[in-house]
């Protein structure tokens, strides 16, 4: 039985083996906070048989949560259970269930989301044949020296977010909302997708919903889940897309200045985004395959695996 802070009791369908002893977890700092939910720090004592406490993700309930949103974590953490594992995605590690809230535990990402962390490395002068290396020396968060990324680097993020997401649509998930701010940096630079098992419900008057920092999610929509909300593996490939231009950009805001009304004729007539300045004529034409207006005409996340790695190899 897991507790709502009104007090309310509610049973939590868990296999044991996922359950990890509330006592053996220590909370540390808030890393994010959300509409319902809050995600806080958390060092996991005798996980994985280790001796060490282990940092970990803790997902959890604001304190005016209700029932429902207590549903749609339970629901989050089912797809997290059944999904399985893979390097490109943020894991599940386990919950506490009893005696207390329900604390989804995941996997933790060091260095945060992956638009911040581009936006904190974006290089002073824009190197036009993406070959070249950036100018300054950025502070990582935790202020140690960053290694300038390269152009390779940035193909190679796109490959892992390729990879990620070919996973994900080969377990029928699809995602709904994928932008960098949903792909969280782990050590060594390895990028995990996250909030993946979220039920979004897009109403219509929700097209002008800002995230935290005032950007619109409707700019990595597909035109079809923008005017049908038909959302499919397909979609997820228009924002991946847009996830690309954000890595190109070095975490840029797509559309900056086209209010969502332009935005929607835009679509309509063809118009996209121009190629990004640090991008080659390939990755560019990556983007606009994902921006094809038929669905069908798209690539799969397995071609867009296979395309980006081609280009990763060719890369120095
Ligand atoms: O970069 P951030 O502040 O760090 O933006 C998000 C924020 O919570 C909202 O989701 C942080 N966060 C979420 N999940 C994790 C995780 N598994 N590891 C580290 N930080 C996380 C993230």
């Amino acid at each position: 039985y897991t507790r709502l802070p009104s007090g309310e009791e509610y049973a939590i369908p868990i296999d044991r083996k996922w359950e990890f002893h509330r006592g053996n977890l220590e909370l540390g700092e808030t890393l994010g906070e959300g509409a319902f939910g809050q995600v806080r720090k958390g060092y996991a004592i005798g996980l994985w048989g280790r001796l060490d406490p282990i940092i970990v993700a803790v997902k959890m309930l604001k304190n005016d949560a209700t029932e429902k949103e207590l549903n749609d974590l339970v629901q989050e953490m089912q797809i997290l259970m059944t999904i399985g594992h893979h390097i490109n995605i943020i894991n599940f590690i386990g919950a506490c269930t009893e005696n207390g809230p329900l604390y989804v535990l995941v996997e933790f990402a060091p260095y945060g989301n992956m638009r911040d962390f581009l936006k904190a490395q974006r290089p002073q002068q824009h190197f036009s044949s993406g070959y070249e290396m950036p100018l300054h020396r950025p502070l990582l968060p935790d202020n140690r020296e960053a290694k300038p990324l390269t152009y390779k680097d940035l193909v190679s993020f796109s490959y892992q977010v390729a990879r990620g997401m070919e996973y994900l649509a080969s377990k029928k998930v699809i995602h709904r909302d994928l932008a960098a701010r949903n792909v969280l940096v782990a050590e060594d630079y390895v990028l995990k997708i996250c909030d993946f098992g979220l039920t979004r419900n897009v109403a219509q008057n929700d097209y002008y919903r800002k995230t935290t920092d005032g950007r619109l999610p409707v700019k990595w929509m597909a035109p079809e889940a923008l005017f049908d909300r038909k959302y499919s593996t397909k979609s997820d490939i228009w924002s991946f897309g847009v996830l690309l231009w954000e890595i190109f950009t070095f975490g840029g805001t797509p559309y900056p200045s086209v209010p969502i009304e332009n935005l929607f004729q835009l679509l309509r007539d063809g118009h996209r985004m121009e190629p990004p300045p640090c991008s080659t004529i390939e990755m560019y034409q990556v983007m606009l395959r994902c921006w094809k207006y038929l669905p069908a005409d798209r690539p799969t996340f397995s071609d867009l695996v296979q395309t980006v790695d081609n280009i990763l190899s060719k890369a120095m």
